[in-house]
């Protein structure tokens, strides 16, 4: 498997981050612990090692207030000296609220705990075994959301306030701008500091000199007032409702509602706590006319109108209605941020490309995040914008393998940026490939029929008048099941079951079965007819057999199961063969197998066959199941190029016939000019689409 190569690169970044209690982000920038750091390495770590998931998590939660508040950064006592702020500026031993023995900061980052440990009891082999962690650490998650939502809920409507912008994790994004900016730096007092980042990374890509007296100008007010929330809120000009931070929370509040089902303890409170953030998110937050989320100033009492990818979060937070989140896709989906097939343009940049002060490697102005693009691809598949969704699932996947696990990345060229070696992309991007790698070695349970099934055997007797009018019921009834019962490369079997169409066209295909009735005027009506009639036809099978997870449930799918057309019978491998005879590369693509590694559905007509050939190809080698790495001087592909050796017979065909496709001109100039280009291929996923 050609990502296990990687994955070990992964693990050794996390290796080489771990302490013994906990992963630092990263052993040069960031020398403590972290805290949504921690809950994203957590996800990863649950793949692979479940132990150091749950001492992660629980090492972040020793340093939990009294007040339930979870802390920033838990300080490494034996790393000190080396990051700034550290517990000598913070002075939260002020707050009656700090715990004693363990140094942290003084403020709070979003609550990804409670989704974080959902993912690991999803991601374990044995669930009994995390059930005792899971009542150990629901109770201290659901204090922290008690916090926030006494202290931080100033209007008792769910919205949470944040009091500084690292309490956002976008520490400098230009959402901030405008609060910000009302702090006259000249006017206030400000104490001596020191940073310490810019001697590490180039200044270039981090905060400006000016951000940072800001930032430190926050901390003076919060350690002033010892950390007393209510005082804090009266004097702090920066209170903000983020709806990156909201979303978090909504999503862990979900998640909450699981884990108390898991381990039989009552879900009420999680349960309000989202239904409230989630309506006032939706009905306060959201722009109709911009077509995505904004953050509120609280002080200023309006919205912040400024654009970042924190706007599509309550995709991830189950947030957004129908209406809104189809506003978002296309606001995603645009040359604002990245449009499906745009050229040189990695995932979701965390700013509008299309604004001025847009930066595409400084910090979270600009460049791409791991984290950010690994939620938005959980809330792209949450409403099912799948296409959308693989697209960022490439793009994680593909950032940390052709340019290191960086901590942040070039959105034109992919360039990593700040610190290498960073924990939570390694982590992140282990979860995906994990995800990858065991739905295709996933064995399914085989049923077999020990015979041929002929799915549309009472064909003969029924009368055909008109071959024209049945061959048009035909081409039209395929088009309304794949445009009414299937989205975005999924399927809806069952609705498909139950509807008037399928009833037809299983009536309309079984006249099909009589002798030497179909004619076809034009070599484009016969491939379309076939490749229609495949694509029915494992639909039609799926159905009939009652198919759960995947067609790999039936012994002999491709050979044993038959349509009888013209009289004779034909089986889905022989129905390639016929295909094969028009001798056009493109058509695998075109032939959908009801499994997830399938392009979507599409209906084919003479008219439109070429066109619709191209963009079933063109979608398929976009799509994870082609990866193409040049500065590995590799490609990773689908082994379906390898069961249709008839149409790409050697390394050459493959590379030529992907080149067309490519968009990208980094990878393409590397498709055209690199001899030595190694090939590998990927498993394919036969899970069921549906
Ligand atoms: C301040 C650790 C953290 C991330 C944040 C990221 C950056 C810290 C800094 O690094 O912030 O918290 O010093 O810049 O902005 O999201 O958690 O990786």
């Amino acid at each position: 498997m050609p990502l296990r190569d990687y994955i070990e690169k992964a693990k050794e970044v996390l290796d080489k981050n771990w302490t013994g209690e906990y992963t630092v982000p990263s052993v040069h920038l960031y020398p403590h612990q972290w805290n949504w750091d921690s809950g994203f390495i957590a996800i990863g770590y649950s793949r692979y090692n479940m132990e150091r998931a749950t001492r992660e998590l629980l090492h972040l939660f020793e340093a939990q207030w009294k007040n339930g508040m979870l802390p920033q950064i838990v300080f490494n006592k034996n790393a000190l000296g080396r990051y700034f702020p550290e517990p000598d500026f913070w002075q939260t031993d002020l707050s009656p609220n700090a715990p004693k023995n363990v140094l942290t900061s003084g403020i709070t980052m979003p609550p990804i705990h409670g989704y974080a440990v959902l993912k690991m009891y999803e991601n374990a082999r044995e669930k009994d075994r995390l059930i005792p962690f899971l009542k150990f650490i629901y109770p201290k998650i659901i204090k922290l959301h008690e916090y926030l939502y006494l202290e931080r809920n100033p209007d008792d409507n769910g919205l949470i306030y944040i009091r500084h912008p690292w309490e956002s994790g976008m520490d400098n994004s230009p959402m901030w701008d405008p609060v910000l900016n009302r702090i006259d730096i000249t006017k206030v007092k400000i104490p001596e500091f020191e940073r310490k980042d810019n001697k590490i990374i180039d200044p270039e890509q981090r905060p400006k000199d000016i951000d940072y007296k800001r930032y430190i100008y926050l901390v003076d007010i919060f350690r002033k007032n010892r950390y007393d929330e209510k005082k804090i809120f009266e004097e702090c000009p920066f209170i903000v409702i983020d709806p990156l931070f909201n979303s978090i929370l909504c999503a862990s509040n979900e998640a909450l509602v699981q884990i108390a089902d898991i381990i039989k303890e009552d879900y009420k409170k999680p349960e309000e706590w989202f239904l409230m953030t989630a309506r006032a998110v939706r009905d306060n937050l959201f722009s109709s006319e911009k077509k995505i989320f904004f953050a509120y100033d609280y002080i200023q009492k309006e919205l912040i109108e400024v654009e970042t990818a924190a706007g599509f979060m309550p995709l991830f937070g189950g947030i957004a209605s129908t209406q809104q989140a189809l506003k978002l896709y296309e606001h995603l989906d645009s040359l604002s941020f990245c449009r499906l097939g745009e050229k040189n343009c990695f995932a979701i940049p965390n700013y509008d490309k299309k604004k001025k002060d847009f930066s595409p490697h400084n910090y979270w102005r600009g460049p791409v995040w791991i984290n950010i693009n690994w939620m938005l691809y959980q809330g792209l598949l949450r409403y099912k914008f799948k296409q959308k969704a693989e697209h960022l699932e490439i793009t994680i996947m593909e950032l940390p393998m052709r340019f290191g696990f960086y901590e942040y990345f070039d959105s034109f060229t992919g360039k990593g940026y700040g610190t290498k070696d960073f924990s939570w992309t390694a982590a992140l991007f282990i979860d995906l490939a994990y995800d990858m790698y065991e739905k295709s070695e996933k064995k399914w349970e085989t049923r077999s029929f020990g015979k041929e099934i002929i799915l549309n055997i009472n064909g003969e007797h029924l009368p055909v008048e008109d071959v024209e009018e049945i061959k048009k019921d035909f081409f039209c009834l395929t088009g309304k099941i794949i445009e009414k019962y299937t989205r975005n490369g999924t399927v809806n079997y069952d609705a498909i079951r139950l509807s008037p169409e399928y009833k037809l066209l299983q009536n309309t295909i079984s006249k099909f079965a009589n002798k030497d009735i179909l004619k076809f005027d034009s070599k484009e009506e016969e491939m379309a007819f076939w490749i229609n009639l495949y694509n029915m036809m494992v639909i039609d099978a799926i159905i009939r057999l009652n198919i759960q997870g995947s067609v790999k449930e039936i012994e002999g799918f491709f050979t044993n199961i038959k349509y009888r057309i013209n009289g004779k019978d034909y089986s889905l491998d022989d129905i390639r063969e016929i295909l094969r005879k028009f001798g056009d590369k493109r058509v695998p693509f075109a032939l959908v197998k009801g499994t997830n590694s399938s392009p979507p559905l599409r209906l084919f007509t003479k008219k439109n066959i070429k066109s619709k050939l191209n963009s079933a190809a063109r979608d398929f080698i976009r799509s994870p199941e082609v990866i193409i790495l040049p500065e590995e001087k590799k490609i990773l592909i689908s082994e379906l190029f390898r069961w249709n050796e008839h149409y790409f017979k050697d390394k050459d065909e493959i590379i030529n016939f992907i080149k067309k496709y490519v968009k990208d001109d980094t990878k393409r100039e590397f498709l055209d000019k690199e001899d030595d280009i190694e090939i590998r291929y990927l498993l394919y996923d036969w899970t069921l689409n549906g």
